[in-house]
């Protein structure tokens, strides 16, 4: 059976036109004229269609190729009915569309031009589905006016004048061809006819990629998102291809997006309207979503290539089960420490810190009845952050781009368990406080968190945060920065241990401290010192004074 060569076939004027969908793949047969694959350039898109029918054996272009008229599509053993020939290839628009009629009649200083419909090849007629101007517009050269579309193509359609919209002749729903007129528009000085001659070259130029003469049928069977290649297929986004484009620069994944113009096409203010959500942080892409903990977890693994899945286990097999949804905090704090943990480099330092003679003096406090409130370790923890945050000023940071902005107020979170799940309340201006005011206002903030009453400035501006398990029990961890933090101490819980004393072993209470930091704003002999300096500080918490 004879091998066919399915070539781009006339495509116009146009080159280096991006595969943007394959629509069949080896092994499935064709039949002649069904679309093989879409090509997009900026301002049209439109199926290449098949010019026999027949078995494909080999396809000979991948997503983000570039053709031109000529470029080899597939090979396909044709069907014993088939055309032997693939000069058959229907051809589309002429490359050079014959002058549209542009009139212009002289009115005063200002001269009115009629806009028209150029060649777009062999349609008779096609929808107008967007009007991208309105009256008093002031229009450039190969602005676009109009988007038109048919089953297989949409195309913008370029203004061959500059000036101002006087007349608008077409509206949504129309159906247009070449010759209708689109507008009236004035321009400012009078045009010479040279320039009005010159107008449908561009137009041609810019429409030249017009759809191929192919029946109409039914959409295509499967596309891929204009925005993600690589993605699974996927139904075609329903938008313009300067809408494909915005949305590709972006990195807008159009396909979850809703429009709202005629049947469903993504119109301008939809693309608009989806990205200031995203940014607002009401809306959350799929791409979001998968790099979310927990739940979205299996699909998180997608995102880096090479990865294998998430593995899927049905649990059910093996035993009985409960599902339970997680709650919305831990959907929050978790999709922070997630993003936190890929994207910041942390290195986490382990130190103990001797607190024998602190734990003894807190110890005294709380058993003295005029103490005005009780006081456990974290505060003094939060004390000698302030001072260790004051000698290591890159600690008290945040990374603006390619900035570090140093902070001069001391703002610090700590880590709360509730019932919900893991909330950090800031404890605002540490510096100025007394480690009575900060027992009892974290005892109050803590109180909030788990009653779920904390208000978001209760939960934002802090500058470095104390995650504490000391008061559960374990060892050395490793806490996740709280972005834009740039360091965590983590806290484990104090237990005596022999300490030598240079004669002697003798019984310390000893504080596992495990301080994690960014690595791309602080160095490891910094966070040595840090660690050292803040052991030094719980182990004699008179140098704080100093
Ligand atoms: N070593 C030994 N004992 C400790 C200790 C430590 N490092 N830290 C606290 N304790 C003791 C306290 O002294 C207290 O004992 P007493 O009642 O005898 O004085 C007891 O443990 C309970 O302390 P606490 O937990 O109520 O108070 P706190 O100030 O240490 O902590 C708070 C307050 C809100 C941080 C804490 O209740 C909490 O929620 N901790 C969990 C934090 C967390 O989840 N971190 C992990 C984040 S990452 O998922």
């Amino acid at each position: 059976m004879a091998i066919l060569e399915i070539k781009v076939p006339d495509i116009g004027d146009v080159t280096d036109v991006a595969v943007i969908e394959l629509l069949v793949k080896v092994g499935d047969l064709v039949a002649l004229e069904q679309s093989l694959i879409t090509v997009e350039s900026d301002k049209a898109s439109m199926e290449i269609p098949s010019s026999a029918a027949g078995l494909v054996k080999e396809i000979k272009v991948a997503l983000g190729d570039k053709v031109n008229q000529g470029s080899l599509v597939l090979l396909l053993e044709a069907e014993a009915a088939a055309p032997a020939s693939v000069a058959a290839a229907p051809a589309v628009a002429a490359a050079v569309a014959a002058p549209p009629p542009v009139a212009a009649a002289a009115a005063g200083g200002t001269r009115t031009v009629e806009v028209f419909v150029p060649d777009i090849g062999d349609f008779e007629s096609v929808s107008v589905i967007e009007v991208f101007v309105k009256v008093g517009d002031s229009i450039r050269v190969e602005q676009s006016l109009i988007t038109v579309e048919s089953d297989k193509a949409s195309m913008e359609i370029p203004s061959s004048t500059a000036g101002v919209i006087k007349e608008l002749k077409v509206a949504l729903g129309d159906k247009v061809a070449k010759g209708s007129l689109l507008a009236l528009v004035e321009v400012a000085a009078p045009v010479a006819q040279a320039a009005l001659a010159a107008a449908p070259a561009l137009i041609a130029a810019t429409v030249a990629l017009a759809p191929a003469p192919v029946p109409v049928r039914a959409a295509p069977t499967a596309s891929l998102p204009a925005h993600e290649p690589m993605a699974a297929k996927a139904r075609l986004p329903h938008a313009s291809p300067s809408i494909r484009r915005i949305a590709r620069e972006l990195g807008v994944p159009l396909d979850e997006i809703k429009g709202t113009g005629p049947n469903g096409r993504i119109q301008e203010l939809d693309l608009q309207g989806f990205v200031k959500s995203v940014l607002a942080g009401a809306v959350q892409t799929l791409a979001q979503k998968a790099a979310a903990p927990a739940a979205a977890a299996p699909a998180a693994a997608g995102n880096f290539p090479g990865l294998l899945p998430w593995p899927k286990v049905d649990f059910e097999k093996f035993g009985p089960v409960e599902r339970r949804d997680l709650s919305r905090i831990k959907k929050i704090s978790g999709a922070n420490l997630h993003r936190n943990w890929v994207l910041i480099p942390h290195v986490t330092n382990n130190d103990d810190a001797d607190i024998t003679d602190l734990e003894a003096f807190r110890v005294q406090l709380n058993g003295d009845k005029s103490s005005p409130s009780k006081v456990t370790m974290l505060a003094f923890m939060i004390k000698a952050a302030v001072a260790a945050l004051k000698k290591f000023p890159e600690f008290n940071a945040s990374l603006d781009g390619e900035q570090l902005v140093l902070k001069n107020y001391f703002h610090i979170g700590f880590a709360a368990d509730t019932p919900n799940g893991l909330m950090v309340p800031v404890l605002r201006d540490a510096d100025k406080k007394g480690i009575f005011q900060i027992s009892q206002e974290m005892g109050e903030l803590a109180k909030k968190a788990r009653d779920g009453k904390l208000g978001t400035a209760e939960m934002t501006g802090g500058c470095f945060s104390i995650s504490s398990l000391g008061g559960i029990g374990g060892g050395y961890f490793t806490p996740i920065i709280n972005a834009p933090e740039v360091a965590i101490m983590g806290v484990g819980k104090s237990k005596i241990e022999p300490v030598w004393d240079g004669k002697q072993f003798v019984p310390r209470l000893m504080l596992p401290l495990s301080l994690s930091w960014d690595h791309r704003v602080i160095d490891g002999a910094s966070a040595a010192r840090f660690n050292a300096y803040f052991a030094s500080l719980l182990a004699d918490f008179r140098r704080i004074a100093l």
